[in-house]
């Protein structure tokens, strides 16, 4: 081996300035005087990044020599944000480069507000993964992500006239400094062709090619000096790309062709929780999959400690080396595509092969709403990936025999079990692949896990109940708390040390100081300063004026009728109308901010956008209105934003209909930034509030059970409509042009859909929620309890740390075990 003994940089002020220098002229060949601040960011990053590169080698090379079982998760979406900051964080370098870049002259927030965020996930089952990145690394388990390189991540969204508008998103225009580019791991990917049945099997042949390139970006843990690896494969045409222009001579439209491979990589799917059988979509699946199979093995056999030439050629130890996570359905077709490889490439039997598979993979479920799971059609599916099809169909076959066993003549049961949806049009149920193919399956909070296992996966549970886990969410409190929040951090850790970083339990000690004046004004000043840096932020961006000491009610997350937006919005509308009635005299002032982004497709959700935009404007625009309370959207919600509006909120909502949030992670993040909640029994929810009490949360509205018998016994959201006068009169002004009045019928589908049908039940839990904002209210008039209430949510949030559900995995699922052991700088 070459050595890097001794390459580590020094971490001294002075030496990051050299080196910061040294990256201005020869990196970006720019000096002093033509440099712009964007220059400046690029230079710092690629100072701090050499901090990582001894770092990154020496933990593959421990990797390789130790050969620890390895976990592969495979997802979609990586939403990482911004690297720059959580690495200074993560390296501990951050006071060495504040130092550097003053003596500088430079301003360091500057600089970091410059980098664009990776924006390569649509939203919590994105940024779970990258929370899950980070805690893998901190805890020393030797993990890789893998996913898409989209050249375009998640749509930047731009508000016109109320509307939201989509603008591509570029985050690789000025280069990206933290990933490099590994053109020496160009994998082929093969799609369409046919199945020739041969005396060896059978083979897929005139298949058409495309090459995955791999991409990594580092992924440091924090304190502990290892640093994993995230691989995203980029798609790039093979040189003999479309030999039929070619061959024709036609050369330009060859070449101008690739770019029809090269689209596989190209854009994110911006639907969150809606499925669009799409092919590109499908080939973007089964694209990740292929590259990262065919990696895993190959780092499988060459992974030999000792014996550097001979590389394993069995895989009789495979599922004691690899376990595979599949992040959701959406990678799933690593289950046929293994079986594919150990049959038709290494020659294994359909045993043996089965075997391995059901042994190294296990599946995530994100979400029970019936419209995202992905169903392919087959003809889709014969067309694209003939032998795959082939092989599911064996899979359902024998799987519907061991069915037939459990309960013979069972017919229905078999239907509804089926991998193979029957209908009009054939489809393949992935989640049905995904369950029978894994040896675990999970889902993300304890009340989501009771609903798949009772609800929609039940004939499943009842077949395997052994496979059925809980794993209750988390989220990295390095970005989420050490980050984005300095100033709560130091009171935190001035009062019970910093163990909390790693150990987020150790935030119960904090419980001690819950009458301690000083303590509670220390937290309360901080948070002061965080609302006061948001309110700076809503005047620089959308002008508008927000008084940092009102209430800061903040709801942000996808716009999804699940999440019921519409419902603050209804509030705030009776807030409204109270104001103008005189009916507030005991109100506090409240900033209400809701942001978030709709799928470009989904009506209902930019529609709610508009509605909310436009009342913000007849409130913000009335100063008899405005004194009491002030509306605002947050445009282009994203992870960078999150880290500015999080540690600012006074109050989270977290009010979607039970039963239908799998978990959130948002909840918990404002939970640890001191917020005090008004949510619903959904999801995590349900699990924050028994972690810090009831009398700590402001809990409302129907529980699971409650909505499923109300629509057994048949909801009429008419009925609460005709019945509460505050409700009937917010929503005729929305159907009746109060808020529109340029166009007065613009939000007749928001008024149909909710007095009509209402599917998520918001009428029905209006009348509870708007008394438990009552309560919210009333509390906030007493700022020692208030914040007493806030030091408890942060003292209860530590079960709550993705290194805990990380953790879990390890040990319940993977057979992995973490380690505190520190490699060498
Ligand atoms: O598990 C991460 C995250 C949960 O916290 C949210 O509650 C859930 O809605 C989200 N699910 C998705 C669904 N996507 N698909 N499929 O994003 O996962």
């Amino acid at each position: 081996q070459i050595s890097i003994t001794g390459i580590a940089p020094s971490e001294t002020a002075e030496h990051i300035k050299n080196s910061f220098n040294r990256h201005l002229h020869y990196t970006l060949v720019k000096d002093r005087n033509g440099a712009t601040s964007r220059d400046y960011y690029q230079a710092l990053a690629h100072t701090v990044k050499d901090h990582l590169v001894s770092r990154w080698i020496r933990t593959h090379q421990h990797y390789y020599d130790t050969d620890p079982k390895r976990v592969y998760y495979l997802s979609m979406e990586f939403y990482m944000g911004r690297t720059l900051t959580n690495t200074m964080v993560n390296l501990g370098i951050q006071d060495a480069c504040d130092d550097a870049t003053y003596k500088l002259g430079l301003d360091i927030e500057e600089l970091e507000s410059i980098e664009e965020d990776a924006g390569l996930g649509n939203g919590g089952l994105g940024r779970l993964a990258a929370c899950f990145m980070d805690s893998m690394a901190t805890l020393g388990l030797a993990a890789y992500g893998y996913g898409i390189r989209y050249d375009y991540g998640i749509f930047e969204q731009k508000i016109e006239h109320g509307w939201q508008v989509e603008k591509p998103d570029e985050w690789l225009r000025y280069g990206n400094p933290w990933e490099a580019a590994r053109p020496e791991y160009v994998l082929p990917v093969r799609f369409y062709g046919r199945i020739e049945q041969t005396e060896q099997g059978s083979k897929w042949v005139n298949t058409k090619l495309v090459y995955a390139m791999a991409y990594d970006t580092p992924v440091p843990g924090y304190g502990n000096n290892t640093v994993n690896i995230l691989r995203l494969w980029s798609a790039k045409a093979p040189n003999n790309f479309d030999l039929k222009f070619f061959n024709n001579g036609e050369y330009l439209q060859a070449v101008c062709d690739r770019n029809l491979a090269e689209n596989i990589s190209r854009v994110l799917y911006p639907n969150d929780r809606c499925f669009e059988g799409r092919e590109l979509r499908l080939k973007q699946e089964y694209f990740l999959v292929s590259a990262s199979l065919q990696d895993i093995i190959r780092r499988y056999q060459a992974s030999k400690p000792g014996d550097f030439e001979c590389a394993r050629s069995s895989f009789a130890c495979f599922i004691d080396k690899v376990a595979i996570q599949l992040n959701d359905t959406h990678p799933s077709l690593a289950i046929p595509e293994l079986m594919r490889i150990l049959i038709d490439e290494e020659g294994m039997t359909w045993q043996a092969a089965w075997n391995i598979v059901t042994k190294t993979c296990a599946y995530t479920n994100h979400t029970v709403l019936p419209e995202a799971l992905e169903r392919w059609p087959v003809p889709l599916f014969e067309k694209l990936l003939p032998r795959h099809l082939q092989i599911i169909y064996f899979i359902n076959h024998l799987f519907l025999e061991e069915v037939q066993l459990h309960w013979p003549g069972d017919i229905e049961r078999l239907q509804r079990m089926s991998l193979v949806e029957e209908g009009e049009e054939k489809k393949i149920n992935m989640a049905h692949l995904s369950i029978v193919g894994s040896h675990a399956v999970n889902g993300v909070s304890r009340i989501h896990t009771e609903i798949i296992k009772n609800g929609i996966f039940k004939d499943f549970y009842e077949m395997y109940p052994e496979k059925f886990q809980n794993k209750t969410n988390g989220i990295t409190p390095r970005r989420w708390l050490l980050m984005c929040n300095p100033s709560l951090s130091t009171v935190i850790s001035e009062k019970i040390g910093d163990d909390w970083i790693t150990n987020l339990s150790a935030l119960h000690k904090l419980t001690e100081y819950q009458n301690d004046e000083n303590v509670l004004r220390s937290i309360m000043d901080a948070k002061l300063l965080n609302k006061s840096k948001l309110a700076a932020y809503i005047k620089k961006e959308f002008g508008i004026d927000v008084n940092p000491n009102s209430m800061f009610d903040i709801q942000v997350k996808r716009i999804h009728e699940y999440k019921r937006q519409l419902m603050n919005c209804l509030y705030v509308i009776t807030l409204y109308n109270r104001i103008r009635k005189g009916q507030s005299l005991d109100m506090v002032p409240r900033t209400v901010m809701i942001g978030g982004k709709a799928a470009p497709a989904y009506h209902m959700a930019k529609l709610t956008i508009k509605l909310i935009n436009n009342v913000a404007n007849v409130c913000n625009n009335d100063p008899t209105i405005s004194e009491k309370l002030k509306v605002v959207f947050l445009e282009n919600y994203r992870v960078s934003l999150a880290e500015i509006i999080i540690p600012a909120a006074d109050l989270s909502q977290q009010i979607s209909l039970a039963g239908t949030e799998a978990s959130g992670t948002g909840n918990m993040k404002f939970m640890l930034n001191g917020a005090v909640t008004i949510g619903t029994l959904d999801g995590a929810n349900v699990e924050m509030m028994e972690e810090v009490g009831e009398e700590n949360f402001f809990m409302f509205g129907m529980t699971e059970e409650e909505v499923e018998q109300l629509w057994k016994d048949g909801y009429y959201p008419k009925l609460y409509y005709e019945q509460n006068a505050e409700l009937k009169e917010a929503l005729d002004q929305i159907n009746g042009g109060f808020f529109s009045p340029e166009d007065p019928g613009l939000f007749r589908d928001i008024f149909n859909s909710l007095v009509f049908h209402d599917r998520f039940c918001v009428l029905k839990d209006f009348e509870s929620y708007v008394n438990c904002q009552q309560r919210v209210n009333d509390l906030y008039k007493f700022p020692e309890q208030w914040a007493k209430m806030c030091l408890l949510n942060i003292a209860a949030s530590g079960k709550f740390s993705s290194d805990r559900t990380i953790s879990e995995y390890a040990k319940d699922i993977w057979g992995v075990t973490p380690t505190d052991v520190k490699l060498p700088p």
